[in-house]
C-alpha cells in the first residue's frame, strides 16, 4: 500500500509563553510560534464534504495554544513533544511534525528565529481476527491464513505483527452458518500508525487478493479479516466506534471463543473493552466452552 501524500498544515500559531531556563523567561514570558503538519488521509473528507472525516483544524490550534499558555517547561523540546502527543490522539492523525518557533529567544546576538522540530508517528496497539472456510485454487484455509498473515507482515504501517495457532472452530451464527464447513481461525497483534479506516482498507484488499467474494453476509469464505480493537483500553487510546462500515470494538468479539481463544493463545494478557468496562479476556472465555474450539494440527 503506498502511503498517500494528504496533509492537513496548520501554521505561525502565536501564543504568549513562560518556557525557557532563564529566570527572566520564566518571569516575562514571550511568543511562541507553532507549526504543526498532519499525516491525514483526506480522501473520504474530499468525497463525503463532511468534517468528521478530517482533523478540525480549530480544535488542533486550540490544542497548540493550552500547552504554549500552559505549564512553563525548561525546553521548547519538550513543548514541541508535548504538542505532538496531543495531536497524535486524535484518531485519524498518522503523523505530525511539530516546528515550535521562539523569535525572541536570548540567544545573545543577532538572529533571524531559533525553531525545533519534532516527528511522531501514531503507534497503537491492534488486534485482528482471521478466518476462512472455503478452499482457494485447491488449498485450504490454513494456507490462505499463512499468506495473509504474509501480506499482513509487508503493510507499511503495520509493525511488530505476532500470530497464534490456527484453530479449528464449528460455524457460529446459528441458521446463517447452517451447513457451513469448519472455519479455520487464528488472531494477529501488531502495533500499527494506520488510521482505523486505513487499516481496514488494508484488510479489505488482502481478503479481496485471497479471493474472498461478497455475496451473502455471514457466507462461507476464502478469508475474513476483522478489526477487532484499535488502540489500549487500559491507555484509554482505543478508539469506539458505532459507525455501520467499522464499529469497535468488534461488536460480537466477546461472545466468540473462535476469537477469544486464539488472542489469549498470542496475547495472555489480553483485554477487551465491554461497554465501560476492560475485561480479561481470561475471564471471558469459561462462558463460551460450548463453541467447539481445538488447535489446528498439521496433517502433513
Ligand atoms: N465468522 C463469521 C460467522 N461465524 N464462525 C466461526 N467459527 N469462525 C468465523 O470466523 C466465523 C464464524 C462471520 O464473520
Ligand atoms: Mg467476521
Ligand atoms: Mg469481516
Amino acid at each position: 500500500m503506498t502511503r498517500r501524500g494528504d496533509l492537513v498544515r496548520l501554521t505561525g500559531v502565536r501564543a504568549r509563553g513562560f518556557h525557557g531556563v532563564f529566570d527572566h523567561e520564566r518571569r516575562d514570558g514571550q511568543d511562541f510560534v507553532v507549526d504543526v503538519e498532519m499525516h491525514v488521509d483526506l480522501t473520504r473528507a474530499g468525497r463525503t464534504d463532511d468534517l468528521a472525516h478530517t482533523v478540525h483544524y480549530g480544535e488542533v490550534a486550540a490544542d497548540v495554544v493550552a500547552v504554549v499558555e500552559g505549564e512553563p517547561r525548561d525546553l521548547i523540546e519538550s513543548v514541541a513533544s508535548q504538542i505532538a502527543d496531543r495531536v497524535l490522539a486524535r484518531p485519524l492523525v498518522e503523523s505530525v511534525t511539530v516546528t515550535v518557533h521562539k523569535p525572541q529567544a536570548p540567544v545573545g546576538v543577532p538572529f533571524g528565529d531559533v525553531e525545533v522540530v519534532v516527528r511522531r508517528d501514531k503507534d497503537l496497539p491492534v488486534v485482528l481476527a482471521l478466518g476462512g472456510n472455503l478452499e482457494r485454487d485447491g488449498a485450504g484455509p490454513d494456507v490462505t491464513l499463512r499468506e495473509a498473515v504474509a501480506r499482513l507482515r509487508r503493510t507499511p504501517g503495520l509493525r511488530r505483527l505476532r500470530v497464534s495457532d490456527a484453530f479449528v472452530t464449528a460455524p457460529v451464527g446459528g441458521d446463517l452458518v447452517a451447513g457451513q464447513p469448519d472455519y479455520v481461525n487464528a488472531v494477529a497483534v501488531a502495533r500499527t500508525s494506520l488510521s482505523p479506516g486505513r487499516l481496514l482498507a488494508r484488510l479489505h484488499d488482502v481478503e479481496a487478493a485471497l479471493g474472498r467474494t461478497r455475496t451473502a453476509r455471514w457466507g462461507a469464505r476464502t478469508l475474513d479479516l476483522d478489526l477487532v480493537q484499535y488502540g489500549d483500553p487500559l491507555e484509554g487510546t482505543d478508539v469506539r466506534s458505532t459507525a455501520e462500515e467499522l464499529t469497535l470494538p468488534h461488536p460480537r468479539a466477546r461472545e466468540r471463543a473462535f476469537v477469544l481463544v486464539p488472542w489469549l493463545d498470542v496475547d495472555p494478557a489480553a483485554r477487551l473493552r465491554v461497554g465501560e468496562e476492560v475485561v480479561a479476556v481470561g475471564d471471558l472465555v469459561p462462558a463460551l466452552s460450548d463453541q467447539a474450539v481445538r488447535r489446528w494440527e498439521d496433517p502433513r
